[in-house]
């Protein structure tokens, strides 16, 4: 068996961390389980906290950080309360931290730095973008921290750099605005597209999956493309500023989220636009799913925002020694005029 000197020789050398050395003597104290001249990035591995199933330590109560992105749509305020009652449902067995970056990256990556010193047990974390989040993860797997990544993923492997990443499938979102677009309309079809906040990964695959199935249609006319941060107050500018360079020679709409869509929609009605457009969005707002009712919006695919307890079972799972799957994918469905009516309930915020 390996002994403790041994372990302290990795750590002098460089060769593993402190908590890589905190965590594999106490699994050498409570299982005796790693044999001698186990070489030490193997025994690192092991005891990567990501890698499950994990031998995370028996607690009564764990603390679980939660690092919120930003609160600037219906759809982020339905997530945060979705975890908030999930966590108080689930009291007894976990206290919750949470943390708001309020849009900025740098501040999201600080905030995880907190939530690491706070000494949580497991993060849960909402990547506002992409590469600047890998820095935050890389900063939890080296305190040691195991991190599960939920609506939005950064750079990385489940497995690994997180231990799951909880997320609706963004390419097949965008994929199936664009192909009811493809089959409903005729003839030139001249379309805007509102994107959501650069670098974030529902912005690169939703603009992915739309452009995968619409630009091989030679009809489909791109006239700009911008980023309107998936706010409503982004869209509402976006379209002002359109409707103004190209007035009616738009035909389309196409949003990354219904936040967007909506501030469009109240840009059109406040410019007396009167010319109507096709709108195909994504999230499934209440308002949404109506305006599909309504047949103001052609189309709106969900992509479900209650992320609560599909969460806290992945931590019970976590905490349990299970297995987790590296990913786990949320199913959506797809609004539209032919079932728009019945299914306004299945949407979030105010109808
Ligand atoms: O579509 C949008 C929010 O990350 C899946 O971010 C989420 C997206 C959602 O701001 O409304």
């Amino acid at each position: 068996m390996a002994d403790i000197s041994e372990l302290l020789r990795d750590l002098r050398a460089g060769r593993i961390n402190r908590p890589e050395f905190l965590r594999i003597s106490a699994a050498l104290g409570a299982t005796s389980l790693i044999p001698i001249g186990l070489h030490p990035t193997l025994a690192a591995a092991a005891a990567n906290p990501n890698m499950t199933p994990a031998s995370p330590p028996k607690k009564a109560k764990y603390l679980i950080g939660f690092s919120q992105s930003e609160l600037n749509n219906a759809w982020r305020f339905a997530e945060q309360t979705s975890m908030d009652s999930e966590a108080k449902v689930r009291a007894s067995k976990y206290d919750f931290k949470s943390t708001n970056a309020n849009g900025d990256t740098n501040k999201q990556v600080s905030d995880v730095a907190d939530l690491i010193a706070a000494k949580c047990d497991l993060i849960v974390i909402t990547p506002r973008e992409v590469d600047p989040l890998k820095a935050a993860t890389d900063r939890a797997l080296a305190a040691g921290v195991p991190v599960i990544e939920i609506d939005r993923t950064s750079r990385g492997t489940g497995g690994v750099d997180f231990v799951t990443a909880i997320v609706s499938n963004f390419v097949q979102e965008g994929e199936k605005v664009g192909q009811w677009m493809v089959a409903n309309t005729k003839g030139p079809i001249n379309y805007v597209e509102f994107r959501g906040s650069t670098g974030a990964a529902p912005a690169i695959e939703r603009h992915d999956g739309f452009h995968n199935v619409v630009d091989s249609e030679k009809r489909f006319v791109l006239m700009d493309s911008q980023d309107g941060d998936f706010t409503l107050a982004g869209g509402k500018k976006l379209m002002t500023n359109w409707i103004t360079r190209f007035g009616p020679k738009i035909d389309m709409i196409y949003a990354h989220n219904d936040a967007m869509a909506e501030g469009a929609f109240q840009a059109i009605k406040e410019a007396g636009f009167t010319k109507k457009l096709f709108v195909g969005s994504i999230d499934g707002e209440k308002k949404a799913i109506e305006q599909v009712a309504a047949g103001n919006f052609s189309v709106c695919v969900q992509c479900d925002p209650h992320y609560g307890k599909r969460t806290f079972d992945a931590i019970d799972q976590y905490f349990a020694g299970a297995k987790l799957e590296p990913k786990i994918t949320v199913a959506d469905k797809t609004f539209t005029i032919a079932n728009a009516a019945g299914l306004v309930n299945e949407g979030f915020g105010d109808a």
